[in-house]
């Protein structure tokens, strides 16, 4: 008999599921509806042994999910603008859309081979004008709420891909996607205001708690950065407004010895002297040039000049020298602060390179900060501050000192977030145009809904390459319009959407992906959301899981979905590593997918990767044997193949020890893909297996009912991991059309009890009780619950006793003194 044949396996039935539409789901209610989501890919390439891990668990959840009578969604398609495709036009003189298609449709073919369940019928693409239609439909529908503005600021520049990044994409100063070290450029941009919904996404955490990974709820918090202290108003020399400053620790008013504005803040232009204005500009020019990073680090020398100004302190209206220094940021607070160097070290390394007094106002009981140079930050007794002396620790002080100011109109409590505007421009080509017009007479002009949408000119090769301004001003034919307000001549906008404004809705649109009436059919959003499981990648962890949530929001106040959270579960899979470092070029531990597949089949690839440990953990491929798993599915397969043709065909009645392995193992299995541990899974299969071919070699034979229900639970448990091995098992067994479309095993509650023998116990060689125990009772257990029965007891009659002889489980027998 030959054996599982995976190549052929996979042509056979990745044709029938496409033509059966086997993963598209019912939709006519007749089962309750669940929605598992993808990451959906980016066309970089071919599929790679990423994409085979982060898919399979995917993958496994919604086939789990069908088994168990679910109408399942398990929709793909691409996030199709980008940059790479437009820097693979350039270097071949082509379209962005040639290099991204073709690309799409390599990739399509192989989530096929891949055997992934997918509904191809709602299949979309970022980069079609039936998409981002709706993409430039929903900006405009921020853009009517002031939720999408353009404000002129100091922006993230990537010197290597000539363009603005948003905050999220600058990782240690570096640009996420080259790793150019991020300049500053001052540009008139366009922002998604975010921060209106700093709370609400903190808030709604509570909702997903517990369904998300912990550390990608933690980095989201802290992104979000909410602090909470006050504002004080201080007078400046020679200014009729007074400044203000955000502060955590108001309740150290009385230690601060100077002032300190981000140098550029507008505030530090305008107070700096004349005489100091020199040294401030040669002073800012430096500062454009350094990274958050740097300016943030408490390790660098800190720098600043002094402007020539004083601030006055409103509580003892002494005068505070003001510098401009860059460890104090713009955009955060108010870009300005009070500093107080003995409690606070980025004041104090300050204080010590500009020589500035340092006065302790919290008696902590640590040596002093003004010759340690170590600043005390914590709670301790109020001193030099006549307002709080006597309070017991710092919430009454900073509750004292708030209300106190609040009460002169000089200050009140409040609340801050790290979390910044979402700057969406960007000066690249092969993205979705941002539908405004502007015009001379009128500002901004929203293009109309019936215009849209504002389809990208082509444009292709030389006129793409980077010029650090957008490529399509180039395109003056598609810039220069009429302006649809009044009519005279106006501009389209040039400058395209970060692709995360893409990918922050792409989930809505595969509920309805034909729909032509708005982004998506309320209707059928309703149905299907929100999402059920989501899969993909940690670093998604802030960037599009946040966007993603806020979009949901914002769609949620305008009335078109009815729930504040679009993801109810988070799954986040690990990486494939090889020889344990990440693969790449250099290190030529790089690993084909499609040269395993070949050499091993795709179940094995699968089962490998699933098997490896538990999803969230990295795989070492070095540390992997796809050649022995690929042996134990062909085991599986020949149990099918043995009960289809029983040697001796006699039907035994039924093995109840077999019966019981596969009850347990389906109720192992189900609680290990219900808490998606897939590793368990596999392993409880394997043992599965194992028994079974145990009933058959040395058992009742394969003809025994009992072996044939076991080969029956193997095809379908086995099917949402090694789908293509698990269809030949079920067509193999009679069953038709797919094992996709059979029902989970039930298990019989009877069957799980645990296998019980009899167990005699002597006493003088008389039997005197019968115990029910397990096989698998050791000696000392068995020994200990004889000598408890009753009818022993009885027996020994408050006799000690000389000697016990175990033959566990069956027999005890006991001798007395
Ligand atoms: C005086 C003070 C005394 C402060 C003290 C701290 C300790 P978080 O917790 O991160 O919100 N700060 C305010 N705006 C800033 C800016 N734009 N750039 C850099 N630093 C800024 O930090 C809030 C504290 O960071 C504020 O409280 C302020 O220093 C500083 F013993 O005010 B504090
Ligand atoms: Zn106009």
């Amino acid at each position: 008999r030959v054996g599982y044949d995976a190549a052929a396996a996979q042509e056979k039935w990745q044709r029938f599921w496409e033509a059966d539409g086997t993963f598209t789901p019912l939709d006519d209610g007749s089962r309750e509806r669940r929605y598992m989501l993808d990451m959906f890919p980016y066309p970089s390439g071919d599929l790679h042994m990423g994409h085979a891990e982060a898919f399979v668990m995917g993958d496994i959840v919604a086939r789990y999910w069908k088994l168990c009578g679910y109408d399942v969604m398990h929709p793909i398609g691409w996030d199709s603008f980008g940059l790479p495709a437009e820097n693979a036009a350039i270097a071949r003189d082509a379209h962005p859309a040639d290099w991204t298609y073709a690309n799409i449709d390599t990739q399509a073919g192989s989530f096929k081979r891949y055997g992934l369940g997918l509904d191809w019928s709602r299949r979309l693409h970022t980069s079609d004008p039936e998409y981002y239609r709706w993409t430039q439909w929903l900006f405009l529908r921020f853009y009517e709420r002031g939720l999408a503005y353009r404000k002129d600021s100091y922006v993230n520049w990537c010197p290597n891909d000539q363009t603005v990044l948003a905050n999220e994409q600058v990782v240690q100063g570096l640009c996420e996607r080259c790793s150019a070290v991020v300049t500053k450029r001052k540009l008139t941009q366009w922002y998604f205001k975010i921060t209106d919904y700093a709370q609400r996404l903190l808030d709604d955490m509570s909702l997903i708690e517990g369904h998300w990974p912990d550390r990608v709820l933690t980095m989201q918090r802290n992104w979000i950065g909410r602090s909470e202290g006050a504002y004080v108003d201080f007078q400046v020399e020679g200014r009729e407004e007074p400044v203000r400053v955000f502060t955590t620790r108001p309740d150290t008013l009385y230690g601060a010895t100077f002032f300190v504005v981000a140098p550029e803040a507008a505030l530090a232009a305008e107070i700096v002297t004349d005489e100091q204005r020199p040294a401030f500009e040669e002073y800012l020019e430096a500062t454009k040039r350094a990274t958050e990073i740097e300016r943030q680090s408490s390790e660098r020398p800190k720098s600043g000049v002094f402007l020539g100004v004083h601030a006055i302190n409103p509580v003892n209206n002494e005068l505070l020298p003001i510098y401009a220094a860059d460890y104090v940021l713009a955009d955060y607070g108010t870009g300005a602060v009070m500093a107080v160097p003995a409690h606070d070290q980025r004041d104090l390394d300050f204080a010590k390179a500009f020589n500035l007094p340092v006065r302790v106002v919290v008696e902590t009981g640590l040596p002093d900060p003004a010759e340690t140079f170590v600043a005390t930050p914590g709670d301790g007794s109020y001193v030099n501050s006549p307002v709080l002396e006597g309070l017991a620790d710092k919430k009454a002080g900073i509750a004292a000192i708030t209300a106190s100011l609040a009460e002169q109109g000089r200050g009140e409590s409040a609340v801050t977030f790290r979390l910044r505007d979402w700057l969406l421009s960007r000066q690249r080509f092969w993205g979705c145009p941002i539908p405004i017009i502007h015009c001379a007479t009128c500002g901004e002009v929203p293009v109309p809904d019936d215009q849209l949408p504002v389809r990208l000119p082509d444009l292709r090769g030389a006129a793409l390459a980077p010029k650090g301004t957008s490529p399509l001003a180039s395109a003056t034919d598609w810039v220069n319009v009429s302006c649809p307000k009044c009519g005279g001549a106006a501009q389209r906008d040039t400058d395209t959407m970060d692709t995360f404004v893409d990918s922050s809705w792409y989930y809505f649109r595969y509920c309805s992906p034909n729909y032509t009436e708005g982004p998506f059919d309320p209707a059928e959003v309703a149905k299907w959301m929100p999402v059920a499981q989501y899969v993909g990648g940690v670093e998604h962890a802030i960037l599009h899981l946040l966007y993603s949530r806020f979009f949901t929001k914002v769609l949620s106040d305008i009335g078109l979905v009815d729930f504040p959270e679009p993801f109810m579960s988070l799954m986040n899979q690990g990486q494939v590593i090889n020889q344990g470092k990440a693969m790449s070029k250099s290190l030529g531990n790089g690993v084909d997918l499609g040269k395993q597949i070949d050499e091993f089949g795709v179940d094995a690839i699968r089962t490998t990767v699933v098997f490896a440990g538990p999803p969230e953990d990295d795989i070492d491929w070095a540390d992997v044997s796809p050649g022995s798993t690929l042996k134990f599915l062909q085991r599986a397969f020949r149990l099918a193949q043995d009960v289809a043709s029983p040697v001796d065909t006699d039907p035994a009645s039924g093995d109840l020890n077999l019966r019981r392995a596969t009850h347990r193992s389906v109720a192992d299995v189900t609680e290990a893909l219900e808490s998606k541990r897939f590793n368990v899974a596999v392993a409880r299969i394997m043992e599965l297996v194992n028994a079974t071919r145990k009933a058959i070699d040395a058992g009742p034979g394969a003809a025994d009912p009992a072996v044939r229900e076991a080969a029956e639970a193997v095809a379908v448990i086995l099917s949402p991991i090694a789908p293509y091995v698990a269809e030949e098992m079920w067509e193999l067994l009679g069953h038709t059309p797919s094992v996709a479309a059979a029902s989970w095993p039930k298990v019989d509650p009877a069957l799980l009890v645990a296998e019980q023998v009899t167990c005699v116990v002597q006493v003088q060689g008389k039997v005197r009780a019968k115990l029910d125990v397990s096989p698998s009772i050791s000696a000392e257990e068995l020994e200990a619950v004889a000598l408890a029965d009753p009818g022993v007891q009885r027996a020994l009659d408050g006799r000690a006793v000389r000697q016990v002889i175990v033959r566990a489980p069956k027999l005890v027998s006991i001798v007395p003194a």
